[in-house]
């Protein structure tokens, strides 16, 4: 490994092109005195560096951030900005590259704080001995090829996980398979439509969670989109007489096969609810009214999902203009105690009824639950009361 060879068993060429030459070994000396840089040269050259010098603190600066060096050597007496000035904002542009003051005797209390305060690694009095400016490069190099090490085995170790991720997300897909939970008319529990919730027989992530969160990490919202619409196409050609919902994550609708008119799911538009959530922010969404312009086109119908949830604004209502809102669960959770539940469940339902939304009650667990969300105006109904999601009979 380059970090465990003695740099000054090897004398380094300053012909050898900046291109070809190890960070590693490379030392930046900045210092207005020029004699002295050049001795400096000298003298580090011998031990195996390759050394730049540069009489001026702000071509350093440039030069920091264009190229990469192990140690930046800095003289604290510059004119224009002092050394612990210089190797502060190096610190900034090149964290990785570690700093070594040189001071004049007479500044030690300005080299204790410059390092205690972390702005450099080590400092070398200007009068100490040769051996102690090598001493020092030798042992700044060494802290840069480790920390360099640190890092490459840092990001080894993430893409391991990123490729064990689209393992477990590839598995994740040729498990899916979609739940169907019924919605349906208070009066006799007439079904008027299935949601359709994602489930997978994954071991690894069999959690819809699990695999969402998986999916954005890998930038794979489309594709899983595209599966899940495959499948729900699939159900809805093996049966003819139902209507299905589906959730859509807002960066689906930054997916052009969503209006591919050849897609599979698109023949059957009339009969799918298309939900929308804000769980992702919409604005993320640009020209989202044309796209939903073109959605209808189709035939899709759009739904607020999640209404009164944290991250569902009445602005989706604004933006999306649904046929069909979904008052989230946490309106309906034991609505029948809570008065200001009920307020705005009753005000919702005079809303829908006044722009023409079906409004259905999500998450419905009991019958008390029930009668009140019927007493509240709100009559198209959702939740494990009524029915939990389960598989439909086989569509492949
Ligand atoms: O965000 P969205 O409304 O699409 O979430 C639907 C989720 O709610 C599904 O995961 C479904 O399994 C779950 N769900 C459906 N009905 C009920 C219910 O009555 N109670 C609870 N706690 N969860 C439900
Ligand atoms: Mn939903």
């Amino acid at each position: 490994m380059t970090s465990m060879t003695a740099p000054h068993q090897r004398p380094a060429r300053r012909d050898v092109s900046v291109e070809t030459q190890d960070p590693a070994r490379r030392v930046l000396c900045v210092d207005d005195d020029t004699e002295w840089l050049r001795s400096l040269r000298r003298l580090l050259e011998a031990d195996g560096w390759f050394v730049t010098i540069i009489d001026n603190p702000g071509r350093a600066l440039d030069l920091v951030s264009q190229e990469q060096f192990a140690v930046v050597l800095a003289d604290f007496e510059m004119p224009g900005m002092d050394g612990v000035q210089l190797l502060s904002r190096v610190r900034k542009s090149a964290p990785t590259t570690i700093r070594v003051l040189v001071t004049g005797n007479s500044d030690f209390q300005v080299a204790v704080n410059a390092v205690n305060e972390g702005h450099v690694f080590r400092f070398v009095p200007k009068s100490s001995t040769r051996d102690g400016v090598v001493a020092a490069v030798r042992e700044a190099a060494s802290l840069y090829a480790k920390r360099r090490a640190e890092r490459d085995e840092d990001s080894a170790r993430r893409s391991d996980n990123v490729r064990s991720l689209e393992a477990a997300f590839e598995g994740a897909l040729n498990g899916l398979w979609m739940a169907y939970q019924p919605i349906v008319f208070a009066d006799g529990n007439r079904v008027i439509a299935y949601e359709a919730l994602l489930r997978s027989s994954s071991k690894e992530l069999g959690n819809p969670g699990l695999i969402l969160d998986a999916a954005e990490r890998l930038n794979a919202v489309p594709l899983l989109g595209r599966t899940i619409r495959q499948h729900v196409a699939a159900q809805l050609e093996h049966d003819p007489a139902i209507q299905v919902f589906i959730n859509l994550h807002a960066l689906e609708l930054l997916d052009e096969s969503l209006y591919d008119l050849n897609a599979p799911l698109t023949r059957f538009a009339p009969r799918v609810v298309l939900e929308i959530t804000e769980r992702v922010a919409l604005t993320q969404v640009a020209d989202i009214r044309e796209r939903l312009h073109r959605l209808r086109g189709l035939g899709f119908r759009v739904a607020v999902d999640d209404l009164g949830a944290g991250y569902a604004g009445l602005g989706s209502l604004v933006d999306l203009e649904p046929e069909v809102v979904k008052i989230d669960m946490g309106l309906v959770r034991n609505v029948h105690e809570s008065p200001t539940k009920q307020k705005l469940v009753r005000a919702i339902a005079a809303l829908g009824r006044e722009l023409g939304w079906l409004l259905v009650a999500e998450g419905v667990e009991t019958e008390i639950e029930r009668k009140m969300l019927l007493d509240l105006g709100c009559d198209v109904l959702q939740g494990y009361l009524i029915g939990r999601p389960a598989p439909l009979a086989k569509s492949a």
